[in-house]
């Protein structure tokens, strides 16, 4: 493939390692053009610090992708992660038919919760937002909190495979019954968990080791090499899996410093992504 423009809109958290300033680096460092669309400016993430500041941008929205359009600036993909407002999911929608190449895959992860619940910003209300522009998408990076706010199911910490299933399905109906989803988190024993790639009836799962220490971010270094990778031209699951191995790896690289409890570093495996690449 040659080389893409991706437009990624999220936020800046400025210091935390998630959203924008991961989003770019990696998606940079698997070889694109990388353009971004901040919806909001904070100081910090949102979970774990308190006191933090936010800057919403969303009056810039509409101004930016309009003088895009007016300078035919179009992109290969559109890859949204955290969103400040229901109103920026109604922006991101008309983004993505107005700032959109010939064949521009929409790309949603719908950063909004973890462990059972919404991120402290969000309520149902967004969520049943979040539904609409889920409906858009090419391709849906849920984990399974995510996907039980789309599709209305409990939330279980522990299930069969008809339970992911039906997750599965009741995504791909929200998406109209075309495009993939891509599910996180999904493991069946307590010593894995892994990734389920779903399109057209058809399923494939990878499992992986489970990493005992949680860390906040791993979603969005999940989403950015995943679509790193499928620009690059790796099918759907094999960027799955790359990206799987690759946020493995940044786990691994932070878990034994106490003191790195808001992200991962996931700048010093960076080269490691790119070898995954190559093969
Ligand atoms: O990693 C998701 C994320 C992104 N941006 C902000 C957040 C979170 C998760 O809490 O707070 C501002």
């Amino acid at each position: 493939m040659s080389y893409q423009r991706i437009l990624t809109i999220q936020d800046i958290s400025c210091l935390g390692q998630c959203s924008l300033t991961v989003a770019l680096p990696i998606l940079s460092a698997c070889g694109h053009e990388t353009c971004i669309l901040p919806s909001a400016v904070l100081s910090t993430h949102t979970a774990g610090f308190k006191d933090y500041t936010v800057r919403d941008l969303s009056e810039d929205l509409p101004a930016i992708s309009a003088h895009w359009a007016k300078s035919n600036l179009y992109f290969d993909a559109i890859y949204t992660g955290y969103l400040g407002s229901i109103t920026q999911i109604d922006d991101v929608k008309n983004i993505f038919r107005t700032n959109a190449a010939v064949g521009c895959m929409n790309i949603v992860d719908p950063a909004m919760g973890d462990n059972g619940k919404l991120y402290p910003a969000f309520d149902k209300a967004y969520a049943n937002a979040m539904k609409t522009l889920c409906a858009e998408a090419d391709i849906l990076l849920p984990n399974i909190t995510e996907a039980c706010y789309l599709t209305d199911t409990e939330y279980r910490e522990s299930y069969d495979h008809a339970y992911i299933e039906g997750l599965l399905e009741k995504l791909y109906a929200l998406m109209g019954g075309k495009g993939i989803v891509v599910l996180t988190g999904v493991g069946y024993h307590p010593e894995t968990t892994g990734v389920t790639v779903y399109a057209d009836g058809k399923e494939q799962y990878y499992p992986h080791r489970r990493i005992a220490r949680g860390c906040h971010g791993t979603g969005d270094v999940y989403a950015s090499a995943f679509v790193g990778a499928l620009m690059k031209g790796k099918p759907a699951f094999e960027a799955a899996k790359i990206a799987a191995e690759y946020t493995l790896r940044c786990i691994e690289y932070t878990q034994d410093d106490p003191t790195h409890w808001y992200g991962v570093k996931f700048e010093p495996v960076l080269s490691e992504l790119m070898e995954m690449l190559k093969s």
